[in-house]
Formats: C-alpha cells, sequence, structure tokens
C-alpha cells in the first residue's frame, strides 16, 4: 500500500495518522509541487487532490472514503465508539472539519479567490480564519457535551474526530487563528500530539518533505 501524500496537505496527514494507529505499514510518498495536478497523478486521482491511496486492487481517492476503508480493512483498533450514537456524534465533529471547514480553506479554493475575485493575501486569509473560526466553535461546542472523561475526543483512545481535529488546528495556527477559547479542542490535540502515531504523522516528520 502506497499513500500519495504532501508535507502539507492537512487531508493526507489525516490518513497518515489512520495508517499508525491501525498499524499499516504502508509508504508514504511526497508528490513534488504540482504533480498532483498532471499525469500520471491524475489518472489515479482525476480530481487532482491529496492524497491517494494506492492498493493491490487500485486507488482509492478522497480522505474520507480512505480511512473508512482502512477502518473496514484493520477494524482494531476502531476509529469510531461502538456506541450507535457515538460513533454518529464523532462522525458530525469529523465532517465540520472534512466537509465545511477544510474545502474554504484550501489553497485551490483561495486560488479561486484570488482567480476570479482579485482578493488579497490579506481577503484570503481573512476569509480562510472566518470558516476555520466557526467551524472549529463548533466542534468545541458538540466536545464540551461529551462526558466520557477521557482524554480523547469521544473518550481514552483516538479516533477519527481526533484524527481530523489535529491536521485542522495546524491550520488554524498557519492562519493566525485565535484558538485560545478551544478549551477541549486544544487538550484534545494537546493529547494527540504526543501520541505516538499523530508523532510519526506529523508533516515535520514526512518523507521528503517540501
Ligand atoms: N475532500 C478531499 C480534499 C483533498 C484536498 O483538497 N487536498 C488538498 C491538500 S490538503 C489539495 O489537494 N489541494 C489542492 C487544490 O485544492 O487544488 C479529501 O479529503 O481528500
Amino acid at each position: 500500500m502506497k499513500l500519495l501524500s504532501r508535507s502539507g496537505s492537512s487531508a493526507a496527514y489525516r490518513c497518515r495518522i489512520a495508517l499508525n494507529l491501525k498499524g499499516i505499514d504502508a509508504e508514504v510518498e511526497n508528490l513534488r509541487d504540482g504533480a498532483f495536478q498532471e499525469e500520471p497523478y491524475l489518472s489515479l486521482h482525476p480530481q487532482g487532490r491529496i492524497p491517494a491511496l494506492l492498493t493491490d486492487a487500485g486507488a482509492l481517492v478522497q480522505s474520507a472514503a480512505i480511512l473508512e476503508y482502512l477502518d473496514d480493512l484493520v477494524p482494531d483498533p476502531p476509529l469510531l465508539p461502538a456506541d450507535p450514537h457515538a460513533r454518529a456524534r464523532a462522525r458530525g465533529v469529523a465532517q465540520i472539519v472534512v466537509s465545511d471547514i477544510h474545502p474554504l480553506q484550501n489553497v485551490g479554493a483561495l486560488d479561486v479567490l484570488t482567480e476570479m475575485f482579485g482578493v488579497d493575501e490579506s481577503g484570503r486569509r481573512d476569509w480562510a480564519r472566518h470558516w476555520i473560526e466557526r467551524g472549529l466553535a463548533a466542534c468545541e461546542a458538540l466536545l464540551a457535551r461529551e462526558t466520557h472523561g477521557g482524554p480523547y475526543a469521544f473518550g481514552d483512545a483516538p479516533g477519527l474526530a481526533d484524527l481530523c481535529l489535529v491536521p485542522q488546528m495546524r491550520n488554524a495556527a498557519r492562519f493566525g487563528v485565535d484558538v485560545t477559547p478551544l478549551l477541549r479542542v486544544n487538550a484534545v490535540t494537546e493529547a494527540c500530539l504526543v501520541h505516538p502515531a499523530f508523532v510519526a504523522a506529523h508533516p515535520d516528520r514526512h518523507p521528503d518533505p517540501d
């Protein structure tokens, strides 16, 4: 198995954490700048986005689908809690990051703001900060409702919500978001950042980084 990745990609970072949590020994390749918008990568991922997971049965795209595949492939440790309601709550937090925050602060989307509407660097950052702040505030409110008492988002082991939040918090820092009100999100992030699966997946440890 091989993950086509980039050190700066938060979607790929999610997948690297999951691979480590599952103990899957996958090769991680850093695509050079621009390679994801050219062949041969486009034949694997016609959307030209990072990451893609190469498996014996062919390429998989979209980090959420890749995460689900990894959880199906290696069920233990699970990425979601056992209880159906808690599973849906964990997915809800993950989806705020994957579906609502990340697409709006992604470089491709920010480039469209500049190309179509002439938005400058400061406007791009304001836009990204706006969506990150709103989304993470919602995650904070949702996590504050959880009463399990464990260090991670949904208990004593890290899972889907954690591996989505940690890369997003890195993006928050990159765009200068004030994360100090996010008490629970910060506590979860701190717990994750010292977990071996997260340490090994960190962009600073990426093979052949940008
Ligand atoms: N929803 C996709 C998002 C993938 C994505 O947008 N990746 C970014 C890097 S984090 C990318 O390829 N950006 C290039 C672009 O937007 O053109 C996923 O979760 O896999």
